[in-house]
């Protein structure tokens, strides 16, 4: 199956919510992904959660267990590292040729390369030329769950981060790159919603304040909210 098949349908921005960028280096196109889009990467995410090496939920080395449940693509994430084994002592399943293909074409369309064609806007941020994802990670969020801030500094890689929502609208903190403390921006995300944080917005500390239970498109027939981000790991 192409990624055209499988992810096709692309670029349906609406447009009573245009393309936005909420700091340097960060772009937020709002329906990226179209309504047929969405299910196929739904359908994929279903596929992807079921064991071995599937959904599990996050212990933190301090003790807790995260809200979020997760599942890994071409390395196991774990507090705060990367490995090749997955929760349940299985092999991580496989990173996705097509869904690479999709975060190139979002990288391309956030920093303004047209695909298949000139380059433009997007020399001025770091990896974003020659991307190279190969890690994924699949976020669960079940009514009540969130993130907090933190930075993504488990890469040996400083490429943009692709993060694709589908599901319920939640409330996405993006903030600096200093501290966990102001200045911060809240964005919404909604169902197909894409965010490319690359450049000076790579290392911004970012979460998930909340969700908004229900907002979901029923068609979808997903509770909660999932959110896939895709990575270069450079390892
Ligand atoms: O769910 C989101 O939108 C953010 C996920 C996230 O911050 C992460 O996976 O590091």
């Amino acid at each position: 199956m192409t990624q055209g098949e499988l992810f096709g349908g692309l670029f349906d921005a609406s447009p009573e919510r245009g393309r936005s960028e909420p700091a340097p280096g960060a772009v937020l196109l709002p329906g990226w992904l179209d309504a047929a889009a969405q299910l196929r990467l739904g359908a994929a995410c279903r596929d992807w959660a079921r064991p071995p090496a599937g959904m599990h939920t996050v212990r933190m080395p301090t003790g807790g267990t995260m809200s979020v449940r997760m599942v890994s693509l071409g390395l196991h994430w774990y507090p705060y590292g990367y490995r090749g084994v997955a929760e349940d002592g299985t092999p991580v399943k496989p990173f996705p040729p097509e869904l690479g293909a999709l975060a190139r074409r979002a990288v391309a369309e956030a920093y303004g390369a047209t695909v298949g064609g000139g380059i433009s806007g997007i020399g001025g941020i770091a990896g974003a030329v020659d991307y190279e994802p190969d890690v994924a990670i699949v976020n669960h969020y079940p009514h009540g769950a969130r993130m907090g801030l933190h930075q993504d500094r488990d890469e040996r890689a400083d490429a943009p981060v692709v993060s694709l929502s589908l599901g319920d609208t939640c409330v996405f903190r993006l903030g600096n790159t200093e501290t966990r403390t102001r200045p911060w921006t809240d964005l919404e995300l909604r169902g197909g919603d894409l965010l490319v944080f690359g450049g000076p917005a790579r290392f911004a500390y970012h979460g998930v304040v909340r969700t908004l239970p229900g907002t979901a498109d029923p068609a979808l027939g997903l509770t909660g909210r999932l959110n896939i981000t895709v990575r270069q790991s450079g390892l």
